[in-house]
């Protein structure tokens, strides 16, 4: 966070950086083009002092710039105060007007200067020269490179058709150009992250409420969160609201089979037993109905389907649920009249990656309903139907109609599901048996799949089969590391980004703005794709530049907006949050016009209109469930090369019970094998009493393959080497959680 401890790092920084302009003259035999670069070359080390050089930057020699700017080392858009002197990115605070980080800036968003001067960033467009994979690469002009990523994808679109080439990527204000060159090339098959994060909460909430709400976290007086571990997997501003607020709340709860951070800030503390929370909460449902705590007015004027749920719950008691969490059945009572009593200002948190299990989206859809029954709609302190700023566009020519069916079979494969968003699992499943055509082109635009998705092995024999592989990232990723051609993007602080519209409770826009100008040759993905357009044939695509697409986007704007997004980097809009508008008005975007308690639309492609619970299989004797989530300190597998974010917390560890590590003769810091049905791995036992006995956890992001990435290279063990391809059928979510480890000491 913001203050001495920042100043510190930064200069502790500078050092880092002292030191590797050392390796200057191997960046001098490279740049004469001598050198083929390969896994072990000095290459991935060198950031010379020229890349620091100031030119064009602005600014007066020795004068400190300020530009606001907005974080993208996750999924939060956090306002930035970049501090530039001389062309270099000398610090970075939190941007005080900026309502989703107030003023501050997480230890990732700080460490972003560690992003940029990486000597292992990725400096200049490379071809591979040797077998995928070995790290073999020359270095290549922009020209080359684009015009071969071309060629290769017409080769494709000749042979099979436009729809064999996929395009994946994750959000971000440079996605959109990426997503018009997929259509404009005439492919159906883009697919990106939901499916591997949030989906489950979107389907849940979407086909009850007709939107996904937002919890108002800052003005409610009770907050339950389950396997949402706020403090550490960190969501702006509702980390800092829920800890901001923590004193004057009447209770938080916190259900989680791990006594986490967030666990250590809770009233109360539910160690549920894994996989099992829709059995709780369909009890709290149970609890609320039968002693008549919900919002009786509420639930006839605006809710569907009650007494079909009256009758369904009715079988879900505590003392049933009590077999199944492990919770007593008395404290789930207690918790759902806890629940019920303090409405209108309860928010039951529903969380963000919800891909656990089974379960996942019906037990979304049961946290959908309890919130309904409460009457928490639309007040202060409840959830709030979101808002945001409407901003204008630039018109493209219409895109190509696409014959081909997607390679997932959506939407009729997953019909309650956004269709371009895709789902990952039947993606790889479908292009491994190449049913119904072969994928044989992929284009990857700042998405790590290759970590991002389970069973590591399948994705790497879904890229073997593929001609041709490009990718555009900032970091010599496991990804880009199988690439057949790498195109480097300029990092965030050296990029002007599309202005920013965040659906919210307090609707804003902001404005990521060029720091500095792009080190070595990367270029922002808005030219890359203009590039590739034109030599695709698809120029008529890309017939604009930032500046006149930022044009059309602020044109309806408010004076005072587009003057507080220059100045400030954001403008927020007066008025909000707001409240009760909607609930006034009083029609939901269901098929029913309510909140559907009964969905239709799950009843009419044959999925339970009601939550029903199904128990998951218990874990073989002598296995764990093995469970996986974040730390504060890194974004999922991407940030895992930072040398100020490793010197804070080095490597992922297995956490076990002290009871069972007893059992099995491991003693803390030991080092452990570990075993799953699809791979194995060793890492450092972490014995402590912060999790159940029938689980064990270990940190997402680590264990990396790629030898390019220096520091995160094989540091820990990868969790998707040994997590098993299992998805929902509902939503195509994938179930992290459902893969059970063997443990045994090493030596
Ligand atoms: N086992 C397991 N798997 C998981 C999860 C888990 O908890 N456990 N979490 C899941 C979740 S919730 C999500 S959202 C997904 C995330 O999946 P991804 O989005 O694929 O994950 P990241 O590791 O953040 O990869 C982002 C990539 O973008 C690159 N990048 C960063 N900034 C830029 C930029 O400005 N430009 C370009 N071109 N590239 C950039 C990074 O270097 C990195 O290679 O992972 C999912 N996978
Ligand atoms: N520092 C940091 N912050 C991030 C991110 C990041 O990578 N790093 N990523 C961002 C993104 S894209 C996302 S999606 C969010 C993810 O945010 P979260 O979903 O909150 O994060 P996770 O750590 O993946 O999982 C949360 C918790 O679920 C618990 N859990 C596991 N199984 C169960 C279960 O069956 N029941 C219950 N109740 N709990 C269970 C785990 O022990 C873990 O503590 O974080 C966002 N913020
Ligand atoms: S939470 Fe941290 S990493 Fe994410 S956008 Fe905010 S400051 Fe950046
Ligand atoms: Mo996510």
């Amino acid at each position: 966070m913001k203050g001495k401890k920042g100043t510190e790092e930064a200069e502790s920084g500078r050092k880092g950086l002292g030191r590797v302009e050392m390796k200057r003259r191997s960046f001098l035999s490279l740049a004469a083009g001598s050198l083929a670069l390969s896994a072990s070359s000095r290459a991935w080390k060198v950031l010379p002092r020229e890349a620091f050089a100031g030119e064009g930057a602005g600014g007066a020699a020795g004068e400190v710039r300020t530009v606001p700017t907005v974080c993208a080392l996750c999924t939060n858009k956090c306002g930035v105060l970049a501090r530039v002197k001389d062309g270099v990115v000398v610090k970075l605070d939190g941007n005080p007007h900026h309502p989703k980080s107030q003023g501050k800036l997480c230890a990732r968003g700080q460490a972003a200067l560690k992003v940029t001067y990486d000597p292992n960033r990725l400096k200049y467009p490379l071809i591979r020269t040797g077998a995928r994979g070995s790290g073999a690469w020359r270095r290549a002009s922009w020209e080359e490179a684009l015009d071969y990523t071309a060629e290769n994808l017409l080769k494709i679109k000749e042979r099979y058709g436009p729809h064999s080439v996929l395009f994946s990527s994750t959000e971000g204000f440079q996605e959109h150009f990426f997503l018009d060159l997929a259509e404009a090339f005439g492919s159906p098959n883009t697919v990106r992250h939901p499916t591997q994060c949030l989906v489950a909460n979107n389907v849940a909430f979407f086909h009850t409420y007709g939107t996904v709400p937002a919890p108002d976290v800052a003005n409610s007086c009770l907050i339950i969160m389950a396997g949402a571990n706020r403090a550490e997997a960190i969501i702006t501003p509702d980390t800092i609201d829920l800890f901001k607020n923590l004193h004057h709340r009447n209770k938080f709860i916190y259900i989680d089979p791990r006594y986490t951070v967030t666990a250590s800030k809770a009233d109360i503390w539910v160690p549920v037993k894994a996989g099992t929370d829709l059995a709780l909460v369909l009890a709290m449902i149970h609890v609320i109905i039968q002693e008549e705590l919900y919002d009786k007015a509420f639930v006839a004027e605006h809710t569907h389907g009650f007494d079909e749920l009256k009758e369904h719950i009715r079988t879900y008691t505590p003392e049933w649920a009590a077999g199944e969490c492990e919770v007593p059945a008395a404290k789930i009572a207690e918790i759902a009249r806890m629940f019920a009593t303090a409405a209108p200002k309860c928010v039951f948190y529903f969380g963000r990656r919800s891909s656990f299990d089974q379960n996942q989206t019906q037990f979304r859809r049961a946290i959908a309903i309890v919130n309904a029954l409460v009457g928490n709609w639309d007040r202060e302190g409840g959830m709030v139907p979101p808002s945001s700023v409407r901003l204008g566009y630039t018109l493209v020519p219409p895109f190509p109609d696409v014959e081909a069916p997607r390679i997932d079979g959506m939407p009729e494969s997953f019909p309650l599901n956004n269709t371009k968003d895709g789902v990952y699992s039947a993606v790889r499943q479908n292009v491994l048996k190449a049913d119904p055509y072969p994928v044989k082109g992929w284009m990857v635009y700042k998405h790590n799949p290759v970590h991002g998705m389970p069973q590591m092995e399948k994705t790497q024999r879904m890229i073997d089969q593929m001609e041709f592989v490009a990718v555009i990232d900032i970091l010599p990723s496991d990804t880009a590391w199988q690439a057949d051609v790498i195109l480097p993007e300029a990092t965030y602080l050296e990029r002007e980004d599309p202005v920013h519209t965040e659906k919210n409770l307090r609707p804003h826009i902001s404005w990521r703005q060029q720091a500095i100008e792009p080190m070595f040759e990367t270029k922002p993905n808005i030219w890359i794709m203009h590039e590739l357009g034109k030599r695709l044939g698809l120029a008529e695509y890309f017939n604009y530049d930032i500046k006149k697409y930022i044009k059309n986007q602020t044109r309806r704007l408010p004076a005072e907006a587009k003057k507080d997004l220059k100045e400030k980097g954001v403008w927020v809009k007066p008025g909000y949050p707001k409240y009760g508008k909607h609930r006034a008005r009083g029609r939901f975007r269901t098929p029913t016009g309510k909140i559907e308690l009964y969905s239709t639309r799950f009843e009419k492609y044959g999925k339970d209109p009601l939550p029903v619970y199904r128990s998951l299989p218990e874990p073989p004797k002598g296995t764990y469930r093995l469970l996986v989530g974040r730390n504060a300190y890194f974004t999922h597998a991407a940030l895992q090369n930072n040398r100020w974010l490793l010197a804070l917390y080095p490597e992922n560890t297995l956490w076990i019970h002290p009871e069972e590590a007893e059992k099995i003769g491991v003693r803390d810091g030991d080092m452990v094998h570990v075993k799953s049905p699809v791979g194995e791995g060793k890492l450092k036992a972490h014995v402590t009493e912060a999790i159940r006995k029938d689980c064990v956890y270990m940190d997402h992001g680590f264990g990396q393959k790629s030898k390019g990435l220096e520091l995160a290279f094989e540091r820990g063990v990868s969790d998707q080497t040994l997590i098993e391809d299992k998805a929902e059928d509902i939503s195509g979510g994938v179930c992290y959680h459902e893969t059970f480890l063997e443990v045994r000491p090493i030596g």
